[in-house]
């Protein structure tokens, strides 16, 4: 068996995908992501220009050899353009392998572990009313969990506030938005979010918070002990992770949990954090972290250390991703919660898919693979727009982390 054609689809159905087709020459054909959001182009570019080519010829069902070969192969091993593109490939071979056995991929994976997969949606709002409210919504919509993210009085364009009903876009202009950072004053409005919250929902609800990279780690477990009366599901990326030491300073002085690991590529990324059991959920995803391949083997080194898996899960992370997701989750013994951010009407149906959400749980389909397919006809009519993230900056001018 030969792969015969490594096609990559760019679509902008409400937001930029980058996807890759891998066709064989038995007819059966695999679908994986590439997207990396605001550098599409670079993903797309490796893997025409340098991926493809490598792939002709080669025996799909060789998913093991071909990861490895791509990933040593190219001598630079790792980096987020890499590693979407290998992502990419991986996932296309299992969707591959899956319809060659006629088996959904939890069960190529090992089979269920679980009936179903608890998720989290995305609440927000620009004042503290208008986010309890839009949490409202989420509890009414029959989600258990619900990330809580506020306009901060005094800052001008916070971190995680829609500008559209339900639909959070944050790499919103062709260059990057400027938006503006002040640390004080969100330490001091967080807890009464928090705090408000739990008297409006009660016990119940599962709520977390994504800090995304703001603080310094000994403002981090300022935060955390502020949020512990609030029992906090998860307080994610609280500090950027390039020094994964910086987080013992934040697990000695808090125990609110800690989430990290959207950007994170391989292993390696999560190693310190993990053995030292500094963080209690890892967010590495198929589509940033080498496909199932190798994001089963960084699930397994947490399970020694009792870290759970809490994939992300934005909008920039297409169906193919979601659909590849839901399966590991079905599957992977250490599952703590499932990132999920809901399409627009236009990318559903770019991407025909079979998991669904119901009452607050993800549910994966039956169909051999992953399950989501592309329409390319209708992907066609929504050409790639240029669109990149934000920039953070202090109020004097600093450049931040976003
Ligand atoms: O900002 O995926 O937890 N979710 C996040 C996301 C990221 C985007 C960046 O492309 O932090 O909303
Ligand atoms: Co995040």
């Amino acid at each position: 068996m030969k792969i015969t054609a490594a096609r990559v689809i760019v679509t902008c159905p409400g937001r930029n995908f980058v996807t890759l087709k891998i066709e064989t020459d038995q007819g059966v054909y695999g679908i994986g992501d590439a997207t990396l959001n605001g550098r599409e182009k670079a993903v797309a570019t490796c893997l025409e220009e340098h991926v493809a080519p490598l792939l002709i010829g080669r025996d799909p069902q060789r998913i093991e050899d071909i990861w490895q070969f791509l990933y040593r192969g190219s001598y630079w091993r790792r980096g987020p353009v890499q590693l979407s593109a290998v992502s990419a490939v991986d996932t296309a071979l299992w969707d591959i392998k899956g319809k060659l056995a006629g088996m959904p991929l939890y069960q190529l994976l090992g089979g269920r572990s679980r009936e179903r997969v608890l998720c989290y949606g995305h609440a927000n709002g620009e004042t503290l009313d208008d986010t309890v409210a839009a949490v409202g919504k989420y509890i009414d919509l029959g989600y258990r969990a619900i990330r809580a993210q506020s306009g901060i009085p005094g800052i001008e364009k916070a971190y995680g506030i829609a500008r559209g009903e339900m639909h959070y876009e944050p790499a919103d202009a062709a260059l990057p938005t400027e938006t503006v950072w002040d640390t004080s004053k969100y330490l001091r409005f967080v807890p009464t979010l928090f705090e408000r919250l739990r008297e409006e929902f009660g016990d119940e609800p599962e709520l977390l918070h994504d800090v995304h990279h703001r603080l310094t780690p000994n403002e981090a477990a300022q935060l955390g002990k502020a949020l512990e009366p609030h029992r906090l599901f998860w307080m994610e990326d609280p500090t950027p992770a390039e020094n994964q030491d910086a987080f013992r300073l934040i697990r000695e002085r808090t125990t609110t949990p800690i989430a990290v690991g959207e950007i994170f590529n391989t292993i390696w990324d999560a190693k310190t954090l993990i053995e030292n059991q500094w963080i209690d959920y890892i967010r590495t995803t198929v589509l940033r972290a080498g496909g199932i391949t190798h994001l089963r083997r960084i699930a397994d080194f947490a399970s020694l250390y009792q870290v759970r898996t809490g994939s992300h899960g934005a909008t920039d992370l297409s169906p193919v991703t979601m659909g590849a997701a839901v399966h590991f989750d079905t599957w992977v013994p250490n599952f703590g919660i499932q990132e999920y951010m809901r399409h627009s009407e236009e990318t559903d149906a770019v991407f025909p898919h079979d998991y669904r959400f119901e009452d607050g749980f993800l549910h994966c389909g039956e169909a051999p693979g992953h399950g989501v397919d592309i329409d390319e006809q209708l992907a066609a009519k929504y050409p790639y727009k240029p669109a990149q993230l934000p920039v953070a900056r202090l109020e004097d001018g600093t450049m931040w982390n976003w």
